[in-house]
């Protein structure tokens, strides 16, 4: 068996004001993936610079950034064989009115009309992106 991977999760100020941290965590759960680490905080404009670096200068990044930075969140680290591929999957589309109903955002997400889309969760996208996301959410571990 290869290395454990493991993928760095946010639920989002609007999946935490929702009260849809726990349906998220049930859902990487009961697909079988383990929860290494957790916290609630809600996070300064300079974590997510770091967080969001490759999307500085796009239109949507400070409307964003203005959102992550709402309200609390909950940073969650998950572990399992191919967690990365296997938690995008269990997300959807990154447009809510896009993702499949089955996912996360497809299930609890919609479009609200604002600049930037609301959509439940994030996860990392690559083993280089969850390596660097995991650094900047849970520096001790
Ligand atoms: P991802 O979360 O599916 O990986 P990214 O492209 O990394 O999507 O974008 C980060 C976040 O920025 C998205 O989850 C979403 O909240 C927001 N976003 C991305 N693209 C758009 C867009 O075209 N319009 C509005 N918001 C967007
Ligand atoms: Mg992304």
């Amino acid at each position: 068996m290869t290395a454990t991977e493991r993928s760095l999760v946010l639920v989002k100020p609007d999946g935490f004001s929702r009260g849809l941290t726990g349906e998220v965590l049930r859902r990487i759960e009961t697909k079988g993936y383990a929860l290494v680490a957790l916290a609630i905080t809600t996070p300064d404009r300079e974590r997510l610079a770091r967080h969001y670096a490759e999307h500085e200068g796009k239109p949507f990044y400070e409307p964003l950034v203005e959102f992550m930075s709402s309200g609390p969140v909950t940073a969650v680290v998950i572990e399992g064989h191919r967690c990365i591929e296997g938690f995008r999957a269990l997300a959807g589309a990154t447009d809510p009115t896009a993702a499949l109903p089955g996912t996360i955002r497809g299930d609890l997400g919609r479009d609200w009309g604002l600049k930037v889309q609301q959509n439940i969760v994030h996860g990392s996208d690559s083993p280089e992106s969850s390596a660097r996301e995991i650094g900047i959410w849970f520096p001790d571990l």
